[in-house]
């Protein structure tokens, strides 16, 4: 058949299929897909990697020459060869490799975890070396290297040295041990917990993709905790786990469930201070070390939303977590104690964390360090950075941000979150001077993971951005995020031009695109009960008030925003002065944040010289105008992506359109029966009476299953309504 082809048309259509569609592709690979690169430029990278030189035996430095060996074949299509010859490259440490010790390279500048690439002449050959302190660190750089060919950016003399800007990078899976992921929205748990100990292959993949962006630490289960993960039975299975990491440089940690002893470990109490208390975690952080030597610690979520805590006995969060580090400490292992809570009696949710930490500064052991939301709410699509950072200078912080969507549209669509946590990660703290982002208060940073049991990892393709930009980010937190998205989007479907630009276009318009669609303007925590799909600002019945809209939005027939001055709930004190007094001012609080800060009236005239009303509704067209434009412009990028593939998304951006639209009109309808405003002139209005709206009811999505209750999923939406296939 193929003798019959015309050789010509044969050429021609070869040139066509290889730069520009992907091989089948399902995802699996995430943006270690190694495709072959173009020629010419295909040749001139083989003769610089024509040989890969790795003799040790140790574990990560197999794993970074087998990585080695994987892209080059892939990408050059050919496998390299072993042993030194012209365009070898040489991995390892000076104490690993004879050759690299002889080099005598300057590798102050890798420090413990970082690597430099260098080319070198070694015994008369040219060769490019990668070189490390630590075996971790050469496995960083091979994946540097890697990435270098990857994004067709190899320079022809080699000379990088780079460092992880931040010590503790870490995912936290929200996983239960029921194989339910809480606020998963991509299939079940990784941890398949009836097959451990044996270690299904698709979690060393798992750990070669952390390793690829440096993550360097995984919370294995949710910190709504069960205490059986602390069991024998289940730590042999997370020994296991962490023995399969081990190679790729990924510690384990456990969420801690405050309450154990006295669920499985039949004392009568859990009080941190109760000396049985202290000898039956002693004896189980000594039980897991003998198991897993190199384990990380406790995450602690302790007196939040129900979970037990040192609170229930008169004691300090100090107190809880101090008495977990003491025996962590012999270990070298650390608790990260979460500072995610707040309470119904109190009045403003954003002022609580603050509130009960901050008196605490200079009290906590030093390996604690308290976990931060990057906000003072919930993973809101936008909040102000959270308040404790830079406030605490005697006690080490985290950040915490969500990778899985919870608020953010969970499966749907585009959304891009590097410049969301960018935004936090570089937010000015004025302490103790300004020009201190908080980037620079951090000594962890913790992401809510977003993988599950999906064939391609996150459910939605592009969810799998969002775990590449984490690990860049959690590398160095100055990154730009346009350079993270064109990095992924290289990686992931090409380099061709024609393609990367509007993606990366799409992508970074995305986030922006979200806020205004949901919640513009600093309005925050507007969606529906519980689940938090779609919208629900008009629900205000809940019995925590602080889990009700309205609270957020204080919106009534003069105005809307919550009034965070001192004339209001005085959060902004707070802050730093210089950053308080900013935002407390109307001149000075930026509009992104102004009904986070402020409770003004309809008719208040924004720097736009438009009214809060008319602005408030230009926000929202201007979301859903976005999301279409994206939605229009992925429609034309068919012919770059495999078909498949490019179907999923495509009708994960229809679905993102009609949320997106529903979430405005909703909206729009809402504020309309407060406001008593029109929709002004050149803006449609809701398609349905307000009623409609609130007839729509989901009552459970995925993610928010609660296990065990057997109830299914179900939705009633009225005709037209938003889609039911979750
Ligand atoms: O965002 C909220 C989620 C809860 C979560 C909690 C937390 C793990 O709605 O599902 O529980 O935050 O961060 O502890």
């Amino acid at each position: 058949m193929l003798s019959t082809i015309p050789l010509r048309l044969l050429a021609v259509a070869l040139f066509w299929v290889i730069p520009t569609a992907a091989a089948a592709e399902d995802g699996y690979d995430l943006w270690l897909r190694y495709q072959p690169i173009e020629t010419p430029l295909r040749l001139s990278y083989a003769q610089r990697a024509t040989a890969v030189v790795q003799d040790s035996r140790r574990p990560t430095l197999q794993a970074a020459a087998v990585e080695l060996r994987r892209g080059l074949s892939g990408m050059l299509g050919t496998a390299p060869a072993i042993g030194l010859r012209d365009g070898s490259i040489i991995l390892g440490t000076p104490g690993s490799s004879r050759l690299i010790a002889t080099l005598h390279l300057p590798l102050k500048a890798a420090g413990a975890e970082g690597y430099c690439l260098k080319s070198a002449r070694v015994e008369g050959h040219a060769a490019t070396v990668i070189a490390a302190n630590s075996d971790v660190g050469v496995l960083y750089g091979t994946f540097a290297y890697l990435r270098l060919l990857q994004t067709r950016s190899l320079p022809r003399q080699l000379d990088i040295c780079d460092a992880p800007k931040i010590a503790i990078r870490m995912l936290d899976h929200w996983d239960n041990l029921d194989g339910t992921i809480e606020r998963g929205y991509a299939g079940a748990s990784l941890w398949n917990w009836s097959q451990l100990p044996a270690i299904n292959p698709r979690l060393i993949d798992y750990a070669r993709a952390n390793a690829s962006v440096g993550i360097n630490g995984v919370v294995i289960n949710n910190p709504n905790a069960n205490a059986q993960i602390l069991t024998q039975a289940y730590l042999r299975k997370v020994a296991s786990i962490a023995d399969a990491f081990r190679p790729y440089g990924v510690r384990v940690y456990v969420s801690a469930r405050f309450s154990a002893p006295r669920e499985i470990g039949g004392l009568a109490t859990a009080d941190p201070l109760d000396q049985a208390v202290r000898a039956w975690w002693r004896a189980k952080a000594d039980e897991i070390y003998g198991l897993i030597p190199d384990f990380g610690g406790f995450l602690v979520k302790a007196n939040s939303e129900g979970q037990p805590g040192p609170q229930a006995y008169g004691r300090t969060h100090a107190d809880g977590a101090n008495m977990l580090a003491e025996v962590l400490a012999p270990h070298r292992g650390i608790v990260l104690w979460r500072a995610f809570v707040y309470s119904a009696a109190k009045e403003d949710r954003a002022k609580q964390a603050y509130d009960e930490f901050r008196p605490l500064d200079g009290k906590f052991l030093s390996n604690v360090i308290v976990q931060v939301k990057n906000g003072p709410i919930d993973f809101q699509p936008r909040e102000p950075f959270h308040p404790l950072f830079g406030r605490m200078p005697l006690t080490k912080v985290a950040i915490e941000v969500q990778l899985t969507r919870e608020y953010l549209g969970q499966r749907s669509g585009i959304i891009f979150l590097a410049q969301m946590w960018s935004e936090a990660l570089s937010a000015d703290t004025c302490s103790p001077r300004c020009g201190t982002p908080v980037r620079d208060t951090i000594r962890a940073i913790a992401g809510v993971s977003n993988a599950g049991s999906s064939r391609n990892w996150t459910g939605n393709h592009f969810d799998q951005a969002n775990w590449y930009a984490f690990g860049r980010l959690a590398w160095n937190p100055a990154q730009s995020a346009s350079r993270i998205a064109e990095e992924w989007a290289r990686m992931t479907w090409g380099n061709n031009s024609r393609f990367v630009r509007p993606i990366v276009s799409i992508m970074l318009s995305s986030r922006q695109a979200a806020v205004d669609s949901m919640t513009p303007l600093g309005l925050t925590h507007q969606m529906a009960t519980d689940h938090h799909y779609g919208p629900g600002p008009w629900v205000c019945d809940l019995k925590e008030t602080s889990w009700n809209p309205c609270y957020y939005s204080r919106a009534d027939r003069q105005g809307i925003g919550f009034d965070r001055t001192s004339t209001g709930s005085d959060a902004v004190a707070q802050y730093a002065p210089a950053v308080g007094r900013c935002f407390a001012d109307l001149k000075c609080v930026p509009d992104a944040n102004l009904l986070w800060f402020h409770h003004v009236p309809w008719t208040y005239r924004m720097h736009s010289g438009r009214s809060l009303w008319n602005e408030l509704i230009s926000r929202y067209d201007r979301g859903v105008a976005t999301v279409e434009a994206n939605r229009r412009e992925w429609a034309l990028l068919r012919r770059f992506v495999d078909a498949p593939c490019h179907a999923a998304v495509a009708a994960s951006l229809d679905r993102q359109a009609t949320e997106s639209k529903w979430w405005r009109d909703a909206s729009i309808a809402y504020w309309q029966s407060l406001s008593g405003l029109p929709v002004p002139k050149g803006h449609s209005a809701p398609r349905h009476p307000l009623s409609w709206y609130q007839a729509i009811h989901f009552d459970t999505v995925p993610g928010y299953l609660a296990p065990g209750t057997g109830r299914q999923l179900s939705c009633v939406p009225p005709q037209g309504g938003p889609p039911c296939a979750l």
